[in-house]
């Protein structure tokens, strides 16, 4: 009798779960949900915020070497907001159960990954414009579409987010006009910066659709609402235009505008080299999970520290 009024249970909690998905309401914590559609946004929002935080790294080394106090301030604000971005994040994945304490556990053992962009290094300040223009400019074609996802804390993190995405794509355009109207030099360097970042930042789309595993419930949950081409081909349309209006090639001979398609048809992405940096082998990976593991060590008093305070308050 007890199990099957469990089960009676289950069903209307399921058929909850369907109906919101079918009007296109958010999904809340204390809902219930299928365990895929759980893990399936753990995964996805782990990673994403594991993103935000160590993509503070690359442009981290540059705030001791900006040009002016003004470019210094603005990176030092920008960076500040990744951080945030990865805390929201923290807290929004937290809803579904899992402690950030054991998300940081699967960043450090690789189970969990990050973007695959910052693997690579920022190697003098046309990279810091290269990345707010590339990197902040491809994420925000993503995060724009993640507004809408189902998940409601994911989607109103989003929200959030973009606002503060978009002046992180504006502050890299602006360097990289700069450096453009400077001298031959300045003009070499933004243009190697944009060869070196092209490539990587069509990557942070994900694999073509075809070879995309989760794709198929990402659609059927409406966690992603375009998929990895959709959203790779709005970000070429937008930024070729960018380039080109200041004086900047894209390193891609076949790129051509597609009249019937209305969209830029692109060459050959290098997979290869995707799946080597993701899977642990980029340039900067070693680095950059050994200042992470380092840094989260030396915080550990700064945990207890938080701890004892909450218990101290928690006795009164
Ligand atoms: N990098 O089936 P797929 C920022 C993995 S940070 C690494 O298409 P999905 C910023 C994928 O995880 C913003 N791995 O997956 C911060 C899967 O492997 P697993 C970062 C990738 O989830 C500081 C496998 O490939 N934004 O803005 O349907 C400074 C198959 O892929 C990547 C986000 O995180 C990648 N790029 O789609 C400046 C956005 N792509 O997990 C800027 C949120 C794929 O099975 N995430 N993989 O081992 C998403 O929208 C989706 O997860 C993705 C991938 C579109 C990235």
């Amino acid at each position: 009798m007890e199990l099957k009024e469990d089960i009676n249970i289950q069903n209307v909690a399921m058929s909850i779960f369907d109906r919101k998905m079918e009007m296109d309401e958010p999904i809340e914590p204390k809902d219930h949900m299928p365990d895929g559609y759980r893990k399936h946004l753990i995964r996805q929002m782990s990673q994403h915020a594991h993103s935000e935080v160590i993509g503070m790294q690359p442009e981290g080394n540059w705030i001791t070497r900006a040009p002016s106090l003004r470019a210094k301030q603005i990176l030092l604000a920008k960076i500040q907001d990744e951080c945030g971005h990865g805390l929201y994040l923290y807290s929004a994945t937290e809803t579904l159960g899992i402690s950030r304490a054991e998300m940081i556990a699967q960043l450090h053992s690789g189970k969990a990954k990050y973007s695959n962009i910052f693997n690579y290094p920022a190697l003098n300040w046309a990279d810091v414009g290269a990345i707010g223009w590339l990197v902040d400019g491809a994420a925000i074609v993503n995060q724009v579409s993640l507004q809408r996802t189902s998940y409601g804390p994911y989607s109103r993190a989003m929200v959030r987010i973009c606002k503060e995405e978009s002046f992180h794509q504006r502050q890299g355009y602006e360097i990289m006009t700069k450096m453009m109207r400077g001298t031959k030099e300045q003009r070499e360097m933004a243009q190697d910066a944009m060869n070196r970042w092209w490539w990587p930042s069509l990557m942070m789309f994900g694999p073509h659709d075809s070879d995309s595993p989760h794709t198929g419930d990402a659609f059927k949950w409406k966690i992603k609402r375009q998929s990895n081409d959709e959203l790779r081909a709005k970000f070429i349309d937008k930024t070729v235009q960018q380039a080109e209006v200041i004086g900047l090639t894209v390193p891609d001979k076949e790129l051509r505008w597609n009249e019937e398609k209305k969209h830029y048809d692109h060459g050959p992405i290098n997979w290869a080299e995707f799946y080597k940096v993701i899977a642990g082998f980029g340039p900067c990976n070693n680095q950059r999970m050994e200042h992470h593991k380092k840094i989260h060590a030396e915080g550990a008093w700064v945990r207890e520290a938080a701890e004892a305070h909450r218990a101290k308050h928690q006795r009164q």
